[in-house]
């Protein structure tokens, strides 16, 4: 049996899991993992410039493409505690990554030592395992297992623990000995989805509410196929968002309390059932539950068996992966239509579609300075299909998952349930070296932007161009919104007169600068007809520097986004759309002039 550190170990068991690619900081603990990947030189390193940056670029990179696994690395103590807001983001939204800490040596972990902090016992909460690995020999079991638990059931983050004694002690290992570990996947049966089918059936406004587990299982296309053999409307959520395109006919909107639309939220009202598939009924989804539930019935998939009825319990439950349910639903809806015992939906789906066109909230706005809406409407015009979206919370994201527009899966990377600020750049990072040759266009408020903006440094080191469009009403928006059932302004204004740059106009930070100082390009805009030509012009930098590059969009201080608490009373602020020119690049718009342009 060859002998080898048992790290050299792990890093050949990463390398036959599939990582090509690790984020992460250096430091003196976690050396010898830094000296097994030099020596092996096959798996390329992002070097962070804080580790909780590392973390969410591990979880941009997995959520890019299917089968990816982020992998943050870092020292012991601080590190380690730097990467639990990624770990938590993470278990939240059932992202794998895996997260790899180094540890004082073992004889001293209970001494006080440097940087020795039991990592393992602050991330068990947020990881589907976390360890610290005491006895070399079980280093590649270890990681075995993390393997097998990330990708197994729900998927979710693991932290594997290192102390530098356990990294540098020599084991007997052979990595063609080595096999990663059947993966566990629950399956819908034949009965199951009978019975949901007939639910189905029985219903007359039925809809279908797509979740992120829809994205994860890799299942967009078996979802679109089952919606079309149905004819059934598709809500998706947040997490879903892309895994129907937005101008596909069935896609009747997302409903909830703040990334929604007005149709989104009428259709799931006007439905008498709803199958939701690989979603966990978020709370800004479904809004006061009474509200949600009353007049129809619920049919839940989930991969996670105490998932089901912890929210509200359904009539039905289905213990599955969304991809496995997804594939027998189509096999038994296809059987079903060709003995003809599929009802026709075609009066329904208008209805939805009718909605789609009509129930519009303006985005046209010409005001100086720029109103947030006409922002949106302008990166519909800049950004095509292709575009990969990132986006973490605040008002800039709310509107963005009302105003844009997402055409597939895995373009919409959203920390959706943790929201972490500053997730938005490390993330959008991450995306960029998963799919280099992707159009990245990151979105942030101006205090997300700020929370790891050092992390432009990495874009610019590593050659990872994108576009981030910050969106500066010099305010915590969000908050300062919520702030009004306080009747306060409290602790909520990033403003303040810059002594360097007066030209900022009290508006606090200069962002080009700090852009530009940290070797990125950055563009800023005041004015709504600037914007469009400023996109354009960051796609020619993007290409000509390949580095990140900034547009920042000074809007106006305060606008109130639409929002609620109960999906049937949103609070619009602003007018409604009452003729197209108000909405010129809502998805109905958008078709209608897709379909004239054919004629
Ligand atoms: C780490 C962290 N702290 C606090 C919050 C609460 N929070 C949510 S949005 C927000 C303000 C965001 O401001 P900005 O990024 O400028 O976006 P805006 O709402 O102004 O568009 C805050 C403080 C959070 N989500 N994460
Ligand atoms: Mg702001």
């Amino acid at each position: 049996m060859p002998r080898r550190k048992a790290i050299e170990a792990a890093v050949q068991i990463l390398q036959r899991e599939g990582v090509r690619h690790a984020f992460g900081v250096p430091g003196a603990a976690i050396n010898p993992f830094y000296a097994a990947l030099r020596e092996r030189g096959a798996i390329a390193h992002i070097l962070a410039r804080h580790v909780e940056g590392a973390s969410h670029m591990a979880e941009g990179y997995t959520r890019a493409r299917a089968g990816n696994i982020g992998v943050c690395v870092g020292t012991s103590g601080p590190a380690g505690t730097d990467m639990i807001t990624g770990l938590y983001s993470a278990a939240a939204d059932s992202i794998p990554i895996l997260c790899i800490t180094g540890q004082a040596p073992t004889a001293r972990l209970h001494k006080e030592d440097f940087q020795a902090v039991d990592i393992a016992a602050i991330a068990k909460p947020v990881a589907k395992l976390a360890t610290t690995v005491l006895e070399p020999a079980q280093v590649p079991g270890a990681f075995q297992q993390a393997f097998h638990l990330m990708r197994s059931g729900r998927p979710g983050p693991v932290l594997i623990d290192l102390p530098f004694d356990v990294q540098m002690a020599e084991i007997d290992f052979d990595i063609d000995a080595y096999e990663p570990l059947p993966v566990h996947k629950p399956a819908a049966t034949r009965a199951q989805v009978d019975k949901a089918l007939d639910m189905l059936e029985a219903a007359e406004r039925p809809l279908l509410v797509a979740g992120g587990g829809i994205i994860n299982a890799d299942a967009a296309d078996l979802l679109v196929e089952f919606a079309e053999l149905l004819d059934v409307p598709v809500i998706p959520t947040l997490m879903g968002w892309g895994a129907i395109p937005d101008d596909h006919r069935l896609m009747a909107g997302m409903a909830g309390l703040q990334t929604a639309q007005r149709y989104g939220n009428a259709n799931l009202l006007a439905s008498d059932l709803v199958l939701g598939i690989g979603n966990r009924w978020a709370n800004r989804h479904t809004g006061g539950l009474e509200v949600y539930r009353r007049g129809r019935r619920f049919v839940h998939v989930d991969i996670e068996p105490t998932q089901i009825g912890r929210v509200f319990p359904p009539d039905l439950g289905i213990v599955s992966d969304a991809g496995l349910a997804l594939q027998r639903f189509v096999d038994v809806a296809r059987e079903r239509r060709e003995a003809g015992r599929l009802a026709d939906r075609s009066g329904w789906v208008e209805e939805c579609a009718e909605r789609k066109r009509t129930m519009l909230r303006r985005t046209h706005f010409d005001d100086i300075p720029v109103k947030p809406q006409r922002v949106y409407e302008e990166m519909n015009r800049a950004f095509g299909r292709d575009t990969r979206y990132v986006s973490t919370i605040g008002l800039s994201q709310i509107a963005g998952g009302q105003f844009l527009h997402v055409y597939r899966p895995r373009h919409w990377v959203n920390a959706g349930q943790a929201g972490p600020l500053g997730w938005t750049l490390p993330a959008a990072l991450g995306v960029c070296v998963a799919d280099p040759e992707a159009t990245v266009v990151a979105l942030s408020g101006d205090y997300d932007f700020q929370f790891l903006i050092e992390e432009l440094a990495v874009g610019a080191q590593f050659n990872l161009p994108y576009i981030h469009v910050l969106v500066n009403n010099s305010y915590l928006g969000l908050i300062r919104q919520a702030q009004q059932a306080f009747d306060m302004d409290y602790c909520v204004q990033l403003s303040f007169d810059n002594v360097n740059s007066p030209e900022v106009g009290g508006y606090g930070v200069d962002h080009v600068k700090v852009a530009e100082g940290l070797g990125c390009k950055a563009l800023r805009v005041r004015t709504p007809g600037e914007i469009l030509p400023a996109l354009e012009e960051a796609k020619k930098l993007m290409a000509e520097f390949r580095v990140p590059v900034v547009v920042e969009i000074i809007l106006e201080r305060v606008t109130n986004i639409s929002m609620g608490t109960d999906i049937d009373s949103i609070v619009e602020f602003e007018e409604l759309a009452t003729r197209g020119e108000d909405a010129p690049t809502a998805i109905s718009a958008l078709n209608l002039k897709e379909m004239q342009f054919l004629d």
